[in-house]
C-alpha cells in the first residue's frame, strides 16, 4: 500500500518533508490522511485535572510545577461523585473520551486504587477513558488495565537533544519505560507533545521521528503548541509561526498515518482558519469543553459551529475496551498497525 506503517523512519526524511512547499506537503498528509481515516471525522476528548498543582518535576512549559509561581491554586486529588459529575457534563456536550490528569510525578499505590474506581465508573457511562497521572511502573499499568482503561498520555515532549533543555528531573528514558509498561499491560498509548518552546526545526523533525519509531506507533498523538503561562520559565517564548505548526501537523501525519492526531493544547490562540489548516493537514481530534487542565479552550459551542462550516462530524467511540478490543497477548497498537498495514 501508498501509506504504510514505518518504524524506519530517518530525521533527513523528515527534515524534507518539513521542507517541502506548502501545498506539497499539504498534499503528501491528505493521502495518507485518507488511506486511513474519514477526512470528515473528528474525535473529541474531554480534559479534567483531578489533581492540580504543587508537581515536584521541573517541566519549563508547566503551570503545575512547584517550582514556578504561576498563582494556581493547588487542590487534591477530586473526589469521585465529583469526577463522575463532570464526565456525564462532557458526554452531554459532546466528548466520546474523558482524560483525567493529575499533576503527579508519579502516582502512590493509595492515590492509583482511586483512580482505577474513577476509571470503571466514567466506562460504566460509556465514555472512553484516559489517564495522564506521570511516570508508572509495568504494577501500575496493569493495575489500570484491569479497570478497563482505554488509554494512557505520557508524552516524549519534544526531541532527545532538546529534551534536556526543558525538563532535568526525570529523563527521556524514564518516559520511554513508562510508555513501554503502558503498551504490555494492553493498554492504547497516547503521546505527544509540545512545539512552541524555542526548539528548532530539526527538533520538531526529531521528536516526530522518535514518536514513528517506537516500537508501535501510538494510538494517539497529541501535538501541543506551547500556551505560554506567566511565571513559566517558558512564559516569554517566541510564537511558533503558524505555518511551521501546520507543518508539523501534515510531518506527523505522514509519519504516523494511521494514529489519530490531535490539535492539542493552544487552540484558543488560533484563528477558525488555522485550525481548518491543521484539520486540512492530517488532524482528526481535539480538546473539547472550555478548560484543558489549567488553561483555557475554545468553547463547545464555538467548536461546533467551526465544525458545521466546515462539514465536520464527531468520531463516536470505539465500544469496546483497549484489552478486550484486541484478544489476549496482543499490544494495541500493533493491532492497529495490522488492520491498517
Ligand atoms: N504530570 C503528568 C505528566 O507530565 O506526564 C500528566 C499531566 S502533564 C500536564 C501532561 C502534558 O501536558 C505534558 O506532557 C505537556 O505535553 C502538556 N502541557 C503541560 N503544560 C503545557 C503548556 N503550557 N502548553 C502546552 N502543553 C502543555
Ligand atoms: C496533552 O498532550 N495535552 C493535554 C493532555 N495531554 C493532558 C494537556 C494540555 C495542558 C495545557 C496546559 C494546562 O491547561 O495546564
Ligand atoms: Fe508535573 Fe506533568 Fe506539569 Fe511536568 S508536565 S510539571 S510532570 S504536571
Amino acid at each position: 500500500m501508498s501509506h504504510p506503517i514505518r518504524h524506519d523512519w530517518t530525521r533527513a526524511e523528515a527534515e524534507a518533508l518539513f521542507a517541502l512547499p506548502f501545498a506539497d506537503l499539504i498534499h503528501r498528509a491528505q493521502l495518507a490522511h485518507r488511506a486511513h481515516h474519514d477526512p470528515n471525522a473528528v474525535q473529541r476528548s474531554a480534559l479534567l485535572s483531578i489533581k492540580t498543582g504543587a508537581c515536584p518535576e521541573d517541566c519549563k512549559y508547566c503551570p503545575q510545577s512547584a517550582r514556578y509561581d504561576t498563582g494556581l491554586p493547588v487542590e487534591r486529588l477530586m473526589p469521585l461523585d465529583v469526577v463522575l459529575e463532570r464526565a456525564r457534563a462532557a458526554k452531554a456536550a459532546g466528548a466520546s473520551r474523558f482524560c483525567m490528569g493529575a499533576a503527579w510525578r508519579s502516582p502512590r499505590d493509595r492515590d492509583l486504587d482511586k483512580v482505577a474506581e474513577m476509571v470503571r465508573a466514567v466506562r460504566a457511562l460509556g465514555l472512553e477513558t484516559c489517564a495522564t497521572l506521570g511516570m508508572l511502573t509495568p504494577a501500575q499499568a496493569e493495575r489500570l488495565a484491569e479497570a478497563g482503561l482505554d488509554y494512557y498520555n505520557h508524552n516524549l515532549d519534544t526531541s532527545p537533544e532538546f529534551y534536556g533543555e526543558i525538563i532535568t528531573t526525570r529523563s527521556w528514558d524514564d518516559r520511554i519505560g513508562t510508555l513501554a509498561a503502558v503498551r504490555e499491560a494492553g493498554i492504547k498509548v497516547c503521546c505527544g507533545g509540545i512545539v512552541g518552546m524555542g526548539e528548532s526545526r530539526a527538533d520538531r523533525a526529531g521528536f516526530l521521528v522518535a514518536l514513528a519509531n517506537l516500537p508501535a506507533h501510538p494510538d494517539s498523538v497529541p501535538i501541543n503548541r506551547l500556551v505560554r503561562v506567566p511565571g513559566t520559565p517558558l512564559a516569554d517564548a517566541v510564537e511558533l509561526d503558524p505555518f511551521e505548526f501546520v507543518r508539523t501537523i501534515a510531518v506527523a501525519r505522514i509519519l504516523m498515518p494511521a494514529s489519530i492526531v490531535r490539535l492539542s493544547a493552544g487552540r484558543e490562540a488560533m484563528s477558525e482558519e488555522l485550525q481548518a489548516l491543521c484539520f486540512l493537514a492530517g488532524a482528526n481530534s481535539i480538546f473539547h469543553g472550555e478548560r484543558l487542565l489549567t488553561t483555557g479552550n475554545p468553547d463547545a459551542d464555538a467548536d461546533q459551529r467551526l465544525f458545521d462550516k466546515l462539514g465536520l462530524t464527531a468520531l463516536e467511540p470505539d465500544p469496546a475496551p483497549a484489552r478486550a478490543a484486541v484478544g489476549c497477548g496482543v499490544a494495541p497498537a500493533a493491532a492497529t498497525e495490522a488492520r491498517a498495514g
